[in-house]
């Protein structure tokens, strides 16, 4: 077994003040390969204290163009390192090598848009009464908390710290449990890149210990959290006992939407791609594939002859499909597809797990389910795992009525040819993102991502992330 992994606050490894720790599971195989502190309240103390000294001393008096160049300069060093941080990433999320590579890259993309932004976070001057002038400032929260999950550690951090370092604030951050070892790697890549002690620290740990001390600390003044509804209700709650802002994302029941015109050739991999992507894991899987009645049959037949060619196994194998993040996450999958069955639910094709793939691997064949009920749960809960459910649709209201039939409201795809209807249903459907003839725009870290209705508020992502990490003062000057 590896070396333990400590904490890391004030540019140093700490142990947790209660002694205890956490087995790291490798998801491929099931058994443990590394350690991870079991933070305390104490710790995330410890760790705020840190982020608010270095943000009075340091960081608040450090020039913008200087946190552009040290955004810049841990960029580089996470491109210099992507090998190593794919890796680490890969064996403790069960990624797929080109999931994990992609996902680095990513990171090091996020680091080097918000270094580019620091220095453009302009404020407004403001026509007003005679003899007065009206501005602007968009200043740091002081202190923000990230609350990150083990689906994307790395995107996801690096959309939220990225741009809360980059608006000026500190930041303390609480991986996921399942999911830590890329962003302790990445936090110690920071201090080598030279960013002053306390200005990026992480504290490992359990939700409902760590992440519940981070949400609740009177020492935050912003807290970003990508993960369950359920948990984003408490975290909200815990937060406003201090009248602290959040963002919250929580996840989706993302539509795509197929009409008969549409290029079914182009569509077809984008289809599949959106909801094996991850083994399904990720908060804007494309969960749902609405088609239009007349090409319901020979699209359903063609996504079923691309899930029967879907193979999961190890993560190092790179396959399409890797493991899911643990057994409980398994059987949660397991339960839906049982309720599918007693439901009558039609399986119309499903991948395979190939040999080498162990029976202690969290492994889960891709799955596609035809004429799912829109009321059933299948069709309205977020599975989480590679299953996806397909039901048909006549016309454009009954297309916009089934898509905007679930609690959620993340993400929409939309394939048609017609420029009308293209514009007519982006404006109908609840959602915060909508992709037309494509899904997710190659990647796209400009682009503000957030939801709508049980998919949280607030926007990460793109130029739009920066204001939700400051705060806007208005300062008007009466002219002597
Ligand atoms: O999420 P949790 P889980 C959804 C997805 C999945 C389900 C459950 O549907 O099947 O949630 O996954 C921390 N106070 N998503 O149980 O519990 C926790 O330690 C503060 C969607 O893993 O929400 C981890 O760091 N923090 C999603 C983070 O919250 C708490 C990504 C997420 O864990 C806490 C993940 C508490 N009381 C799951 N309890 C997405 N939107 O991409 C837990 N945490």
């Amino acid at each position: 077994m590896a070396a333990m992994q400590l904490h890391f606050i004030a540019n140093q490894g700490q142990p947790s003040s209660g002694g205890r720790t956490i087995e790291v599971i490798d998801p491929s195989y099931g058994q443990p390969f590394d350690t991870i502190q079991r933070g305390t309240p104490e710790d995330i103390d410890a760790a705020v204290r840190a982020a608010r000294q270095c943000f009075d001393e340091v960081w608040r008096k450090t020039a913008p163009v200087e946190r552009s160049r040290l955004l810049m300069r841990l960029s580089a060093k996470i491109t210099e390192h992507a090998d190593e941080l794919a890796a680490l990433e890969q064996r403790d999320c069960g990624k797929p090598t080109r999931q994990a590579r992609a996902d680095a890259a990513a990171l090091a993309r996020y680091f080097e848009f918000y270094a580019g932004a620091c220095d453009k976070l302009h404020g407004e001057t403001i026509p007003a009464a005679d003899g007065y002038s009206v501005l602007t400032w968009r200043e740091p929260h002081g202190v923000t908390g990230h609350i990150v999950p083990w689906n994307y550690p790395m995107q996801i951090f690096g959309r939220c710290v990225g741009a809360a370092l980059a608006a000026g604030n500190t930041c303390v951050v609480k991986p996921a449990e399942d999911a830590c070892l890329s962003l302790l790697r990445v936090a110690q890549l920071a201090a080598e890149a030279g960013f002053p002690a306390g200005a990026l620290n992480i504290v490992t740990g359990y939700g409902h210990e760590v992440g519940d001390a981070l949400a609740r600390h009177p020492g935050v003044q912003h807290v970003s959290f990508t993960g369950s509804p359920r948990v984003g209700t408490l975290i909200q709650q815990a937060a406003a006992e201090h009248h602290c802002p959040v963002t919250l994302e929580l996840g989706g029941k993302s539509p795509q939407i197929v009409f008969a015109d549409a290029d079914l050739d182009a569509a077809l991999p984008v289809l599949v791609g959106a909801i094996i992507q991850n083994a399904g894991q990720t908060c804007s899987a494309g969960s749902r594939v609405l088609i239009e009645r007349d090409i319901y049959e020979p699209l359903l037949a063609r996504l079923a002859r691309a899930f029967e060619g879907l193979r999961v196994g190890p993560a190092a194998m790179d396959l399409e499909l890797g493991p899911l993040i643990r057994q409980s996450q398994q059987q949660r999958v397991w339960d839906f597809l049982s309720d599918a069955q007693a439901a009558g639910i039609a399986v119309a094709a499903q991948g395979h797990i190939v040999d080498e793939a162990p029976d202690t691997g969290f492994y889960q064949a891709p799955t596609l389910l035809r004429d799912v009920p829109p009321e059933h749960r299948l069709a309205q809960e977020e599975i989480f795992g590679p299953v996806l459910c397909a039901m048909p649709f006549d016309g454009e209201d009954h297309a916009v009525q089934l898509a905007n039939a679930t609690a959620y409201g993340l993400v929409a795809g939309i394939w048609t040819r017609d420029g009308g209807r293209q514009l007519r249903m982006a404006r109908r459907v609840e959602s915060g993102q909508v992709f037309i003839n494509n899904y997710g725009a190659a990647g796209g870290v400009e682009l503000p991502f957030g939801g709508v209705k049980a998919s949280g508020h607030g926007r990460e992502k793109g130029f739009e992330a920066l204001y939700g990490f400051t705060t806007l003062k208005t300062v008007a000057i009466r002219h002597g």
